[in-house]
């Protein structure tokens, strides 16, 4: 038992160290590849939103895979954001300053992904009110980057 996880643990590893130095042939393979990841983390983070704001009834296991998933999405999406994503030609939203500001790019990308991690601990409470108390921050986070970089 104690040998698989030991194997788990180095494939997670090489998984996560090749995904944040991925490069990609062509812009379009990073824009493809940001969006694919930025869609599927929204998709869970606002399964937890739509608990949070009531819309669907709480269920903590839920709340906890949904915001698990988000997480795992959340390390991704900056690796097609890189010098070979930049001057996709197919329909994106990313503006010229992501790639001028670099620095306050990653922040804004860290910020969000460190307030991930707080509704993430909040969800292993199995409180929505600790839910509650995280997300609007993850939210304005999300929504600083978008205002900031997102057309
Ligand atoms: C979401 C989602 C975003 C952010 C943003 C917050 O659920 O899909 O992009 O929150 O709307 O303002």
């Amino acid at each position: 038992m104690k040998k698989l996880l030991l194997i788990v643990a180095a494939l997670a590893t090489t998984t996560f160290s090749v995904t944040s130095h991925a490069q990609f042939a062509k812009p379009d393979d990073a824009a493809k590849y940001r969006q694919g990841a930025l869609t599927v983390m929204a998709a869970h983070f606002g399964r937890v939103g739509a608990m949070v704001q009531g819309k669907v009834p709480f269920d903590a296991k839920a709340a906890q895979e949904n915001i698990d998933i988000a997480v795992a999405m959340s390390k991704l999406p900056w690796a097609g954001f890189g010098p070979s994503g930049e001057g996709a030609t197919l329909k994106n939203a990313a503006k010229p300053e992501i790639w001028k500001e670099q620095a306050k790019f990653k922040d804004l990308s860290e910020k969000s992904q460190a307030e991930l991690i707080k509704v993430q601990t909040a969800a292993k409470t199995g409180s929505l009110d600790a839910i509650k108390a995280a997300f609007g921050a993850a939210g304005a986070s999300c929504k600083s980057c978008h205002d900031a970089f997102r057309i």
